[in-house]
């Protein structure tokens, strides 16, 4: 079995003016659908980055990868490094982490073929990762503080959200919607006295959801460990309160809230100094640039031998990605947190089905493969869509400045 051809579609999603402390989601969030055809015709399909340094990874690694067998997953590693030799990162400069090229393409690529050889055996992909310990997998409801509109849209149906007592709101809407069983705030955007008070008037509304924080290093260490004073006994996990490992240890040695990260832990280089200063407690895993399905779910091994937890990261993303996180997450026994994403934001997709939650959760599909087909119709609008934007990177920081043209990108914010 060889593979004999690779599309490489970039799609533009449309995504809300949500905030986080780096500005504010663009009208589109890019992403690129991977098709790898094998020459009997079967097709794997995959979800990466959009921007414009992964989607030139992808389309370089691309012909390297014409004539490989699809289940021969280390050589596609050695061929994607070998066509990527001055591999480098794949974030814009408005970024606060980076991920490595070669890791986010040999991702990119793994899955479709994992896909394909679920395909083959008929079996699903989490039976290829060592089988599902769980049947359906829980995700978090993600909150953001927002803006009511795009500049020259009309109001969408969330509404502006920029004050405690609308983010409750929020979250009951998510709740009823989806079902979540726990929540996570996007932080660092409001001043922290007004994101503790949001926190507590959440934590009043839903007694019995793990709450999360997650500014994404927008702190000060000093601004972290006052909140983190105040949210004691009150959240599951803090997400990067505060940017880089010895800022996190600081953090985390003067509160017993564990703290979380997909920003200081992106690799496993990391992982043995995250350990030996105890600034990371949880590592969020994430597929698309931990280096795949598998590697993922050695990330959960190597965290279960240092009694570290393992959550998922999320980005803005379609139902392709959702699948992969399902099946990697079901596979992953110690996985014990409900995975974020950002679904419920994007509202529309490229698959035949797209996924609905039932009470926060979502089935393992039964595949095989990832158990999801392609909506031609739609991956066409979402093809045009990106053409006829003028989006090629993602650039919180520029467009809130459309909003505020003296708004300045400072991490730590507050
Ligand atoms: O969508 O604004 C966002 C998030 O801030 C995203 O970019 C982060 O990567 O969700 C992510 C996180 O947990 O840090
Ligand atoms: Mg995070």
């Amino acid at each position: 079995m060889r593979i004999a051809e690779i599309r490489l579609t970039p799609v533009a999603i449309p995504d809300k003016p949500l905030l986080n402390c780096k500005g504010v989601h663009q009208p589109y969030a890019l992403r690129t659908v991977i098709e790898v055809i094998c020459a009997d015709g079967t097709v794997g399909l995959g979800e990466s980055y959009g921007s414009i340094k992964a989607l030139e990874g992808l389309r370089r690694a691309a012909p390297a990868l014409v004539g490989l067998d699809p289940f021969h997953l280390h050589a596609l590693k050695s061929r994607v490094a070998a066509a990527l030799p001055e591999g480098g990162g794949i974030n814009a400069k408005s970024a606060v982490a980076d991920h490595k090229l070669v890791d986010v393409v040999t991702s990119a690529f793994e899955v479709p073929c994992m896909d394909i050889q679920g395909k083959v055996l008929g079996r699903p992909v989490a039976d290829l990762l060592g089988g599902a310990v769980r049947e359906t997998v829980p995700f978090s409801a993600y909150l953001f503080f927002k803006f009511g509109a795009h500049i020259g849209q009309v109001e969408d149906e969330w509404g502006e959200v920029l004050t405690p007592d609308q983010m409750v709101g929020e979250a009951r809407r998510m709740v009823a919607a989806h079902g979540f069983k726990s929540l996570k705030l996007k932080g660092g955007v409001l001043h922290p006295d007004l994101e503790i008070e949001t926190m507590l008037k959440l934590r009043e509304a839903f007694p019995h959801h793990p709450l999360r924080i997650d500014p994404n290093g927008g702190w000060t260490v000093e601004t972290a460990i006052y909140i983190a004073r105040k949210l004691e006994g009150v959240l599951e996990y803090l997400e990067d309160p505060v940017i880089g490992m010895d800022a996190m240890a600081e953090v985390a040695a003067a509160t017993s809230i564990p703290l979380a990260t997909n920003m200081v832990v992106l690799e496993f280089d990391q992982i043995a100094e995250a350990y030996r200063k105890r600034a990371v407690k949880i590592v969020l895993s994430d597929h698309h640039y931990w280096g795949g399905l598998r590697a993922s779910t050695h990330l959960g091994k190597v965290c279960d031998v240092l009694d570290m937890g393992v959550s998922m990261h999320s980005n803005s993303h379609l139902g392709i990605t959702l699948a992969a996180m399902v099946h990697v997450a079901s596979a992953t026994p110690n996985l014990s947190y409900d995975c974020d994403t950002h679904y419920p934001w994007t509202g529309t997709d490229v698959i035949d089905e797209p996924f609905a939650f039932r009470d926060g959760s979502l089935a393992v599909p039964g595949g095989p493969g990832l158990g999801v087909t392609l909506d031609r119709t739609k991956l066409g609008e979402l093809a045009a869509v990106y053409e006829a934007a003028s989006i090629r990177e993602r650039d919180d920081t520029a467009y809130m400045k459309q909003f505020d043209p003296g708004y300045e990108r400072r991490v730590p914010r507050w």
